[in-house]
């Protein structure tokens, strides 16, 4: 058991508009590894040699074996209460945000319904030359994919030294600047410029909300941080909320 605050569901109650800043860290009680900290998958492989362009030019076969090895994590698992949670929240809220990182489509088949993807999707992948969009299963063949032109295929990830996708940072700002709360659950808040929004929330006033199982780069900003596991305090924040509005 947690115990929400009284000045957060005051602050949800108020709300207009909410957004929930997600990270690796909502996702790793569905299993997936999260890239950084004790857990995570980079402390053996560093993210820089593999999620970057000329690494995949390089040795495009390390590349494909990495993301098919997490395509198929990402497909086995299932959203978890955190995931769920934030769903549901559409019930009672007038506008719910989704911004994620992650690439593993868990919030959109949790139920979410506005979600911006800043790192991109790991079902979809695209030609490097044609630019063509493949969505279909590639982890059933052994060779790299490659395009009817000729060109490989790539993850439609986002890779460092890569520019985010302009129609979701877009929006993603859009909401970080209008919200009045804005939550940030499991993420290290060291990559960029996805973990700058958490500042432009907090220049545009918005009441900052921090769910991670350590303290982050980012906690010192926070009006509160809550410090366990999403899938166990996401679900008490619907709770003292629901309690509240009977
Ligand atoms: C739990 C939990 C539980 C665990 N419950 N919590 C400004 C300053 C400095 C550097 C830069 C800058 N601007 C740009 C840069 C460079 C770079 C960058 O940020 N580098 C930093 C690392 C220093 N950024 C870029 O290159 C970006 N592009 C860009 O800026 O373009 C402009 C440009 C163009 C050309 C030239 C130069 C600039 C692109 C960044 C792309 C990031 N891509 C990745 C891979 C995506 C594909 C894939 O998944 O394979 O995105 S990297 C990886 O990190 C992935 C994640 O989305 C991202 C963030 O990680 P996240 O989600 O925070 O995960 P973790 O593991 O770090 O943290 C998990 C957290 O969960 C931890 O805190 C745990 O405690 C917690 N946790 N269990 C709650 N149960
Ligand atoms: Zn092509």
């Amino acid at each position: 058991m947690y115990k929400i605050s009284e000045r957060t569901i005051e602050k949800l109650r108020q709300t207009k508009s909410i957004v929930f800043f997600t990270g690796a860290g909502i996702s790793a009680e569905s299993g997936i590894p999260i890239f950084r900290g004790k857990d995570g998958i980079w402390n053996k492989l560093k993210p820089e040699e593999l999620a970057n362009f000329d690494a995949f030019m390089r040795n495009p076969e390390m590349v494909w074996e990495w993301y098919k090895h997490r395509k198929q994590i990402i497909k086995e698992s299932q959203p978890n209460a955190a995931h769920k949670t934030i769903a549901e929240f559409q019930k009672y809220l007038p506008e719910v945000v989704v911004v994620t990182q992650n690439i593993d489509n868990l919030h959109r088949r949790a139920g979410s319904k506005i979600v911006y993807e800043l790192h991109g999707n790991i079902e979809r992948n695209y030609c490097i030359n044609c630019h063509k969009f493949y969505t279909e299963d590639f982890e059933l063949t052994d060779k790299i994919p490659t395009c009817e032109c000729g060109g490989l295929i790539r993850p439609d990830v986002v890779w460092f030294g890569e520019y985010l996708p302009e129609d979701q940072l877009g929006a993603s700002e859009k909401a970080a600047k209008s919200c009045n709360v804005f939550f940030v659950v499991g993420t290290s808040a060291v990559v960029y410029p996805a973990a700058s929004l958490i500042y432009t929330a907090k220049e545009n006033s918005a009441y900052l909300i921090e769910v991670n199982i350590e303290e982050t780069e980012v906690s010192r900003l926070m009006n509160e941080s809550y410090f366990g596991k999403a899938g166990e305090i996401l679900p008490e924040f619907l709770e003292a909320y629901k309690k509240d509005c009977r």
